[in-house]
């Protein structure tokens, strides 16, 4: 915090320091500090800006909040703990919010995380000293406290973006953002609801606040391909089946794609006739979630490949919604299948067959504004009681960019990234010392089971430590050369699919102003996984790694 004193600004003395400071106590931040306290014995702080563990999982408790990765494949691997792999058991196929909270809190309590998080204290501001070579980390309510290294693990999705509807504070119902979602829950009895958003979080919450509501108006803007997650109870002998073969079944996911035990066959869509193509993807269909992403190699590449599964996607449609015209406003036409986040739905469809949920086609007419007593668009006044706003994040950068990141000279990290991320590896950026982004931009984070590709970097930030500390340095940061080349590298791997044609938060178009950008790495978690391995093979190849010599940063050498 800083105090004006005699026209100067002061910033309050540090308090404490610490060999590592973490931002965030979701699955990363956890993680992060087990490893840099019981690995390398260090002395570590995390700040928390919820008052518990959880991250994405303590504030979207939205109802029908759900993973879309498989619970037996989001979950801490044997590297975190052997004990803990086989001894939790999740009840279903995909679990739901409050049971991946409860397991969070376990693994806090498991392995005695809590008494080294202070939580409801949010970052404001970290600057690198570079004199003292420290980060001077400043949290809401004051406190300072230094570090000697700085780690982010604050999320990709946390950033909740609601947008500037004119009149939104007229509005005199209740209105709540699905990220920020009170804890106390929202009772939609009888009442008139809008959902505006169709993403992933309003596809699971539709179906839900449908059961309970007067009516419900589904505002869209675009009509997303939903696929049935066929969420189930998970039977005993799966379960069994999946612990005894943990490390052959981690070491798979470690190497695919997209980091699930599931990867892409060695086929083209159009190389197979059109009857057995079909079977493919009904086959895929009634196993239900991410198969039928991976039935053909070539869905993100070829725009005619990608459309047999488009079409095929839109004539289930038309079989499960009753209405051909809303049919037809829920098929999506204008972009190619899984070039955007693909929602796992459970009964989406279905619930525009009920009487009391109308569609609302914002293309045609959009939102003009929020009334007192409801919405208003070009066409209609639509009163309700409740607007949910299911309306996405400022994803990837947003949440770092909170965090108020000022490097060597000042430089603030949205400055070095005035024209968008510029990371080595997604998990450094140049001018930064000894600053780690766990799921950094351009790394495969939100294109990828999050738990694996967050036990990668904090194992990769670990090891990295580790080697620092027996080389006898204290200052890295990549080179500008590797920086250049990582940026080049990840747009050239991404313009070579589909991806940056379509308009998503991938490519950051759903928040305004935002950089249009390929924000995840499409390369595959273990494509870049096998690099990374590489570059701290080579001892850390494309980091400077250096002794601080706080006389030359004096004579400004
Ligand atoms: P998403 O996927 O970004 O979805 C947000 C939805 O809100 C989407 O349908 C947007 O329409 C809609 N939206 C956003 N702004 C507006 C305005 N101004 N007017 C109308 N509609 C708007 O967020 P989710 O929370 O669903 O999912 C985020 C991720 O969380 C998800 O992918 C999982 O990884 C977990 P648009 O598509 O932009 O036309």
């Amino acid at each position: 915090m800083t105090s004006p004193e005699n026209g100067q600004t002061r910033r309050a003395e540090p308090r404490e320091h610490f060999d590592a400071v973490v931002v965030g106590a979701g699955f990363a931040g956890l993680y992060m500090l087990h490893r840099l306290r019981d690995t390398l014995g260090l002395h570590c702080r995390v700040y928390e800006a919820g008052d518990d563990v959880g991250g994405t999982w303590y504030w979207n408790r939205y109802p029908g909040a759900r993973c879309d990765s498989e619970s037996l494949y989001y979950t801490f691997s044997d590297r975190m703990s052997k004990e803990l792999l086989q001894e939790w058991n999740w009840t279903e196929r995909y679990a739901g919010q409050p049971e991946i909270l409860r397991y969070i809190k376990h693994v806090a309590e498991t392995f005695d995380l809590y008494k080294d998080i202070r939580f409801s204290t949010r970052v404001v501001d970290a600057t690198y000293d570079e004199e003292r070579n420290r980060w001077l980390v400043t949290a809401d309510d004051g406190h300072v406290v230094t570090a000697a290294f700085l780690i982010t693990a604050v999320g990709c999705l946390s950033a909740a973006s609601v947008p500037e509807f004119k009149g939104r504070q007229d509005f005199l119902g209740s209105q709540f953002h699905t990220g920020l979602w009170p804890h106390e829950g929202v009772d939609f009895t009888s009442k008139r609801v809008a959902v505006i958003g169709t993403g992933s979080t309003g596809v699971q919450l539709i179906p839900e606040i449908a059961q309970h509501a007067a009516h419900v108006y589904v505002m869209q803007r675009t009509p997303n391909y939903c696929i049935p997650s066929r969420n189930a109870p998970l039977a005993a002998e799966v379960v069994r089946e999946v612990k005894a073969k943990v490390s052959s079944i981690w070491e798979l996911m470690r190497s695919t794609s997209f980091g699930h035990p599931i990867d892409f066959p060695d086929r083209s869509a159009l190389s197979v006739t059109e009857e057995e193509r079909r079977d493919i993807y009904e086959a895929a269909w009634s196993k239900g979630g991410i198969p039928l992403a991976f039935t053909f190699n070539d869905l993100v590449i070829s725009r005619e490949a990608n459309e047999t599964a488009a079409e095929f996607v839109r004539a289930k449609i038309r079989e499960l919604v009753r209405d051909p015209h809303v049919a037809e406003l829920l098929s999506p036409r204008d972009h190619p299948i899984f070039t955007r986040r693909v929602p796992l739905e459970n009964g989406y469809y279905e619930t525009f067959n009920r009487e009391n949920v109308t569609l609302v086609d914002l293309r045609s007419s959009p939102i003009e504004e929020i009334t007192a007593a409801g919405i208003r668009t070009g066409e209609a006044e639509y009163e309700v009681d409740i607007i949910v706003y299911a309306t996405g994040f400022d994803a990837v950068t947003g949440s770092l960019f909170k965090l108020g990141i000022h490097g060597r000279d000042g430089i603030s990290l949205q400055e070095h990234w005035r024209e968008g991320p510029r990371t080595y590896l997604g998990v450094a950026t140049r001018g930064f010392p000894n600053l780690f982004m766990i799921t950094g931009p351009q790394s495969p984070s939100v294109l990828s089971n999050m738990v694996v590709s967050i036990e990668q970097h904090v194992d990769w930030i670990t090891d990295c430590l580790r080697h620092m500390r027996e080389s006898g340095v204290d200052v890295v940061e990549p080179l500008p050369d590797a920086e250049m080349h990582w940026v080049t590298h990840h747009n050239e791997i991404a313009n070579a699919t589909l991806v940056p044609t379509t308009n998503s938060w991938w490519v950051g178009s759903n928040v305004p102003g935002k950089l249009r950008r390929i924000y995840p790495y499409l390369g595959g978690v273990g494509n870049y996984r096998a690099v990374c391995e590489q570059v701290a093979a080579r001892d850390y190849d494309g980091f400077h790694m250096s002794v601080h010599d706080a006389a030359a940063v004096a004579r400004g050498a």
